[in-house]
């Protein structure tokens, strides 16, 4: 049984309230909860359950399969919009996974949330609703505005809805009143769209979910490698011998990976994974594209080696690695590769320095590994002719972000595993277009050469100071000085930090503006005035005047590709987001010379103007129409270094004090199996073994038990931020993992309530979301 939207306060979701069992924004089902060690394998028998039930609750027992077979196919499938791992090249079996075909089944509901549901019900009642249920009411049909007189939304027709935002635009003493948000499934051409009418309009606040995600990834690659992206294509993944895993939890949130890793595994790779938490996929495992063919049943290994560092551990443990690397590599000089070094490198010697000088005690004490486990990864390394380092959020949502995948690249540098074969880094990115949201211009600090660029083919004059990110955007509408919120996708209310302030800041806006495709938070905590305006999902079909169109993104590793949705759309209502953008710009920029409604008219348009202003884009429409699409050119693959000196830079960060104060822990907020970063499908997390439970905290049997505390016993949870002021949820149950010491993990995004705005890495801007420092006690002790 669901318990009644009304009956569940939604403010308090996530936080609590003391004395009493908090609750998630999942759909808090009245069933027990439990927690057994669930050591089956990943995907499998499981996947298949856990599928049929998703498919079943949204009623399309004949429509998502035959949707689901034309995912990710060449010639005319859609992309999945569930994660950005590439394609199965080969394109010989369905490369699909359960968490693609729920994500896809989300987006197909037969239900609708139409303009009697926004009559029945005011905004300050469904802002009680769990987020599960607002959700879950189905797809939005048409464009709505917040009417203050009734507290409701209510229906606008699209002209007004432009007008409402092209007026509140013009009115602003500056563009820079305004910012842009983007979360990461939008198409390249949808937004090269954005970006052209925001820096037409005239600023640079183009702050995306990005921000808060792989940030530090680009940023330490640029500054080592010339390139904000990562060097691998699905081919070399299929010829390491050593594959560096770390931070990931793949069989939840990339799990086509692990088709890839059992594959590795087959022909004798080592698979080496780096996470606090053992992690399903360091397990046995299915394939994930064997569970539909349930007689390939069996299990296939995914791992050969696990690294458990403290939450924060990982540079310690990386240089630790280096240093096992370069103590061998004194009787062994093969061990490195020194002509690479010598003509492709810079720095190395200041890093040997620094690594020399740091003891292997320190090292120990700051990673919580072994010298014998660091030692005995070293030796993996140095016995690898070919080494891939893949990492996602465990890395980069720390404060020395940044300084950790400069250590990933330090360590591959020494052995020359860059612009080889099966060799080099790669982030595993989050959204399915994220990559190409970057590629193609949402950029809150854009360089000159593409400003250039923009500029001389469109015509426009981009503004070039810096614009605002997403914690700079929250800053800025708090004081004021922000007044226009646009959020293309996403669900901005609870995916970006201190969730309470984060709604304040919104509620501070003249105007919120929301494209989206389903009821969320973000549409409960709006401005003064608000609109939503509901888009067509990727699996439908867009037609515009010059007949259906395709639009494209591109994956983890550069692979750009054309998607065609095939589905008639939910209500005859909705417009494509490419139509969305022309009708806003065109509200706000009337005497533009941008042909925004021809390029609507016909996205090829879009991508012979993106042919001209991007790199790597060059012969767009028919490259991209190759039945695999195109791979944008990596010159780091080629070992050309786009650096101010030319070289790849070895880079001797500072070893970070991970270790905190006895008494305190080091909280990680991460994703359940069964969520999609805000959208949560059940309370379930099977590959922890967890049933029913979102308000959580995971920890280490000893924290415990040195805090009095039984399997389920209720906690409060207090965190600190820098500025002293601290933060607390209520009534969570402590479950006791497999974790090291001092390191505890939870769910986002109830947990978001304790990210302090302003502990954000000062290396890469990004929100500390898996750096949280807290205390934790019984529930009702706190003084
Ligand atoms: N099904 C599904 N797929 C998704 C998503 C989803 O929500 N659901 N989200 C998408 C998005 S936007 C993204 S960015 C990715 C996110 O993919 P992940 O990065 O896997 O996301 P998280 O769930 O946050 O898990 C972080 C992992 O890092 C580990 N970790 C935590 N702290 C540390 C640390 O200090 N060091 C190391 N080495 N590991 C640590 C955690 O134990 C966990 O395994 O997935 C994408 N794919
Ligand atoms: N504490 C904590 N916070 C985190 C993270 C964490 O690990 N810990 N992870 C961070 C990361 S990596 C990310 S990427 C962000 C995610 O931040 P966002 O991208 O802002 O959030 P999502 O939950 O992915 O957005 C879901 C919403 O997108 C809309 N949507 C879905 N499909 C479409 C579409 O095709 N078009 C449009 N226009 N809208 C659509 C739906 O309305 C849905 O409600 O969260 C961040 N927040
Ligand atoms: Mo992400």
């Amino acid at each position: 049984m669901t318990l009644e939207p009304d009956a569940l306060r939604g403010d308090e979701l996530g936080r609590g309230a003391p004395g009493e069992p908090a609750r998630g924004r999942g759909p808090n089902r009245d069933e027990p909860f439990s927690q057994k060690d669930d050591s089956a394998p990943a995907a499998g028998w499981g996947a298949a359950r856990s599928v049929l039930n998703v498919v079943a609750k949204s009623g399309e027992y004949v429509a998502a399969p035959r949707a689901i077979l034309r995912m990710n196919h060449e010639n005319g499938g859609f992309d999945c919009p569930g994660c950005a791992w590439p394609d199965d090249r080969h394109g010989l079996h369905l490369d699909i996974c359960e968490n693609g075909i729920k994500h896809v089944t989300w987006e197909m509901t037969r239900k609708r949330v139409d303009r009697s549901f926004f009559a029945r019900h005011t905004v300050s009642e469904l802002a009680e609703w769990t987020d599960f249920a607002l959700e879950d009411q189905g797809r939005l049909t048409e464009p709505l505005t917040y009417d203050p007189a009734t507290d409701r939304y209510v229906p606008i027709s699209w002209d007004d809805a432009f007008e409402l935002v092209g007026s509140t635009l013009r009115g602003l003493d500056s563009p820079h009143e305004a910012s842009f948000y983007t979360s990461g499934r939008l198409s390249n051409e949808a937004t090269f769209l954005y970006q052209l009418w925001v820096r037409e309009f005239g600023t640079n606040n183009l702050p995306d979910c990005s921000n808060m995600c792989h940030e530090a990834s680009g940023r330490a690659l640029t500054a080592a490698l010339g390139t904000g992206k990562g060097t691998c294509d699905i081919d070399d993944w299929d010829l390491a011998d050593l594959i560096v895993v770390m931070g990931v939890n793949a069989a939840s949130n990339a799990p086509r990976m692990l088709t890839t890793l059992a594959g590795a595994h087959r022909r004798g790779a080592q698979i080496v994974h780096v996470n606090p938490l053992v992690e399903a996929a360091s397990r046995r495992t299915i394939v994930p594209h064997e569970f539909l063919a349930m007689g390939t049943f069996h299990a296939t290994r995914t791992g050969t080696m696990n690294v458990q560092p403290r939450i924060g551990g990982d540079l310690a443990l990386l240089r630790g690695v280096a240093k096992a690397v370069l103590e061998h590599a004194e009787t062994d000089p093969g061990a490195l590769d020194e002509q690479f070094i010598e003509r492709y490198t810079e720095g190395f010697d200041r890093y040997r320095e620094a690594v020399r000088a740091t003891a292997w005690s320190e090292l120990v004490r700051q990673s919580g590994v072994p010298e014998r486990q660091m030692r005995d990864l070293a030796r993996r390394y140095v016995a690898a002719h070919r080494t891939i380092i893949a990492w996602c959020l465990g890395v980069t949502q720390q404060e020395h972000g940044c300084d950790t995948v400069r250590e990933i690249v330090n360590l591959l540098l020494l052995k020359g595993n860059l612009g080889r074969e099966g060799a080099g880094v790669s982030p595993v990115r989050g959204h399915s277009n994220v990559q190409g949201n970057r590629t193609c211009g949402i950029d809150h600090r854009p360089g000159e050469d593409f400003l250039a660029r923009l500029d001389e083919v469109c015509g426009i004059r981009s503004p070039r100071e810096h614009g605002l990110d997403t914690v700079g955007t929250i800053q800025g509408m708090l004081a004021g000085r922000v007044k226009v919120f646009v959020a293309l996708g996403g669900n901005f209310a609870l995916a970006a930090p201190d969730t309470a302030t984060t709604f304040a800041a919104l509620r501070n806006t003249e105007l919120t503006v929301q494209v989206s495709t389903k009821l969320n938070r973000s549409h409960l905590v709006h401005g003064k005035r608000a609109l939503i305006l509901p888009c067509l999902g990727r699996t439908e079909r867009d037609v515009q005047r010059a007949g259906e169109q395709g639009v494209t993104v591109e994956d983890s590793m550069s692979m750009v590709h054309l998607s065609y949705g095939k589905r008639t759309p939910p209500s005859p209502h909705l417009k494509s987001e490419c139509a969305i953008l022309a009708g806003m710009a065109r509200a706000t920029l009337p005497d533009s010379a941008t042909p925004w409604e021809y390029y609507v008219e016909d996205y090829d348009r879009i991508r012979d103007t993106m042919a001209k202003v991007l790199f790597g884009f060059e012969d767009f429409n028919r490259r991209v129409r190759r039945p695999l699409g195109f791979r944008i050119r990596q010159p780091a693959r080629e070992r050309v270094f786009q650096t101010p000196s030319g070289r790849a830079g070895f880079h001797a960060a500072p070893l970070p004090d991970v270790v905190l104060p006895p008494g305190r822990l080091m909280l990680s907020t991460m994703r359940s199996h069964d969520q999609w970063n805000t959208t949560i499908y059940s309370d379930n997390d099977r590959y922890r073994g967890v049933r029913n439970l979102r308000t959580l905290l995971f920890m280490n049997a000893e924290d415990m038990a040195e805090r009095g505390l039984g399997e389920f016993d209720l906690i409060d949870i207090t965190s600190f931020a820098r500025d002293g002021s601290t933060r607390s949820v209520y009534g969570y149950r402590a479950v006791a993992y497999d974790l090291p010491r001092g390191s505890v993990a939870g769910y986002m995004p109830e947990l978001n309530v304790l990210c302090a705005l302003g502990d954000y890495s000062s290396q890469s801007d990004q929100p500390l979301m898996k750096h949280v420092v807290v205390e934790v006690v019984p529930a009702g002790s706190a003084s």
